[in-house]
């Protein structure tokens, strides 16, 4: 009798285990954010988090991923190993457990820096369920363990295959190719992700190699998160060394890496438990208290000047990186990348108030040079301000002016209007004459338009090109913008798909997120996607988007076929043009949204250096940065 309520329990529970990975599989996107190259590079983070825990735990300092031949991916670890020992109730190995039950994995042990929400710590299991096979291989109790997966599902049992006498994990997988829209995986987006990680671990080692190509990069950061401070401000002209500090109370570990540069802008990342904290949150925002107090109070102190500093000018020119590990994380905000733990924000105030108080008194000539970089700050807000009031008198942020480059549409109503930003005079010729001028409008963009990155809002509102955009949006700028204002809910980045394109794309991108941000965070910002090729056979014709796309059709179609290389967007006809870009019912349009914009900010601010080369490679890069919306 007494086994009969156990049994139904656990019957019971295996159904719900069913439902929760065949959940998975039905709705991979709720899990992995999405099916496309993104998703397919969360399932290594995913393995890779699981380690990383092992790491914050004290147990593991070294990972390796590997790329294997036939597209599988390999994560090994040296930590504890996945526990082996068989459940008590549900009578399986922990392991199969961890591997088959949504969020299994608190069951099984006591870890104390979790990560959860976010796209991140949604456990190995989710892996597993799109994964057409996994081998897990653990080393624990001087054995070596194994078993494989199928779909998610154990199609061995858990068996001993040999002796060792060391500790870790190692899994291997191949993503179901019936899930994913694309499941070749890539070196520099691994290569990217995981260097964060050993910067955000310092002393962790971890290597990546793609057996592909042979490729192979190490990563081992003993300074941690102030090498990657100091990376970040390789090639700009900087104050002296970087400061880093770092304190634990109460299970709370707060670091912090930082440093001035002399340009205008602010790089401040956030980490919680290694992720990425986008929309910041209560680490962030302690921080930027005492910073600002800190400072404020030296110059007080020191009868520095009469200026009372804002917290943006003691930002300006800050590169800094503010990692926290916390038992409980709470993520809230659009993106579940903020953080909303109330005790974090004093905590992290005190301890910067401590440090940097006696960091100031220590080194009054660092200290000095901070703080005449800061008071330049606001007073160049104070030239901004009046700059922009005068801008505005002259209504030229005002709505009623539009600037004469603008042909715009005929409509009124913003949910149906759209704006293409288009470069070049040719292109734009076109554009006008092929649109739907009922709802598009058009903003020739001429030349290169102002480095954001370099100048200060002063300037930017000098620049014609930036103040006609402002203008032809309607929003204002700054601490000005008002979303409500806009006068499309779609505005376009139309460029060719050359590298200059790709450039004043990642410019335009810049831009946008440094000041418009909102128009981003409202998901109103396209980048628009023009055909590379037009292959005609006989009576057929199709536009083709890359090489990629241009061989299949040509094995498809054979060799006879006609084609024509767009080498710009200027070549196109008015009609080609309509049909093939602008057309609602046809085009390709990529959404931008915050991670995508925050990835071109975090990677132009660490490439704008002098040397080209990284610069280059970076906007060849940034074709990837959109995801598609629809075809
Ligand atoms: C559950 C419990 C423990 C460790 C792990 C899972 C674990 C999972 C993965 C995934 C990849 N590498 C991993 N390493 C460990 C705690 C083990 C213990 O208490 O001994």
């Amino acid at each position: 009798m007494e086994n009969n309520p156990k049994k139904q329990e656990y019957s019971a529970s295996s159904i719900t285990v069913l439902k929760g990975l065949e959940g998975v599989k039905k709705r991979p996107s709720m899990y992995l954010g999405d099916v496309g190259i993104r998703g397919l590079h969360h399932m290594v983070y995913e393995v890779v988090s699981n380690s990383i825990d092992e790491v914050l735990a004290g147990f593991c300092n070294k990972i390796s991923v590997i790329i294997n031949t036939d597209s599988s991916i390999t994560v090994t670890d040296n930590g504890r190993g996945i526990p082996v020992d068989i459940h008590p109730e549900e009578k399986k190995p922990a392991v199969e457990l961890v591997l088959t039950i949504l969020h299994a994995g608190g069951k099984f042990d006591s870890k104390t820096y979790k990560v959860a929400g976010g796209l991140h710590g949604v456990g190995v299991s989710v892996v597993n369920a799109l994964s057409k096979l996994l081998e897990v291989k653990i080393k624990r109790d001087g054995k070596i363990y194994y078993q494989k997966y199928e779909y998610g599902k154990p199609v061995t049992d858990l068996q001993v295959i040999g002796d060792s006498d060391e500790n870790g994990t190692e899994i291997k997988f191949i993503p179901d190719e019936k899930i994913f829209e694309t499941t070749t995986f890539d070196f520099d987006l691994l290569s990217k992700r995981l260097e964060e990680l050993a910067f955000l671990n310092k002393n962790l080692l971890i290597e990546l190699k793609d057996e592909r190509t042979n490729q192979e990069k190490k990563f081992q950061y003993e300074g941690g998160i102030k090498s990657f401070v100091e990376l970040l401000n390789k090639n700009k002209e900087k104050i002296d060394g970087a400061i880093y500090f770092e304190k634990e109370k109460e299970k709370i570990i707060v670091e912090i890496a930082m440093q001035y540069n002399m340009s205008y802008n602010e790089t401040v990342y956030s980490f919680v438990n290694n992720i990425n904290t986008i929309e910041h949150g209560t680490h962030y925002t302690g921080f930027c208290t005492a910073l600002t107090r800190v400072i404020n109070n030296y110059i007080k102190k020191h009868k520095l000047s009469d200026q009372s500093l804002q917290g943006s000018d003691s930002r300006e020119g800050l590169t800094a990186i503010i990692s926290v590990k916390i038992p409980n994380p709470q993520f809230e905000g659009q993106t579940k990348t903020k953080l909303g733990n109330s005790e974090v924000k004093g905590f992290v105030d005190n301890i910067v108030n401590d440090y940097l108080n006696n960091f100031f008194e220590e080194n009054p000539s660092i200290a000095k040079a901070i703080i005449n970089k800061c008071i330049t700050a606001a007073k160049a807000r104070e030239a901004a301000r009046k700059a922009s009031e005068l801008t505005r008198r002259k209504s030229i942020l005002g709505s009623h002016s539009l600037p004469g480059k603008l042909a715009d549409c005929q409509d009124k109503e913003p949910e149906k209007c759209e704006l293409f930003l288009v470069e070049g005079d040719s292109a734009a010729g076109s554009s006008k004459m092929g649109r739907d001028r009922k709802i598009q409008a058009i903003l020739p963009l001429r030349g290169k338009i102002l480095n954001v990155e370099k100048a200060r809002l002063d300037r930017i509102f000098k620049n014609n090109e930036i103040t006609n955009m402002i203008s032809a949006i309607g929003c204002g700028i700054g601490d000005n913008f008002d979303i409500s204002k806009a006068r499309y809910h779609k505005i376009i980045i139309m460029t060719d798909a050359d590298v200059d394109g790709q450039h004043i794309c990642t410019l335009l991108l810049t831009f946008f997120y440094r000041h418009m941000r909102q128009l981003i965070e409202s998901n109103y910002l396209y980048i628009a996607q023009a055909p590379l090729y037009k292959v005609i056979k006989g009576k057929n014709k199709s536009y083709v988007f890359n090489d990629e796309q241009l061989n299949n059709l040509l094995k498809q179609l054979g060799n006879d076929a006609e084609i024509q290389r767009f080498k710009g967007l200027g070549e196109m006809n008015p009609d080609q043009l309509w049909e093939t870009t602008m057309d609602p019912g046809n085009r390709i349009l990529k959404q931008v949204n915050i991670e995508d914009a925050v990835e071109a900010d975090k990677m132009f601010s660490m490439l704008m250096g002098e040397e080209v080369e990284p610069r280059r490679d970076f906007i060849m890069q940034n074709a990837k940065l959109a995801k598609n919306i629809d075809t």
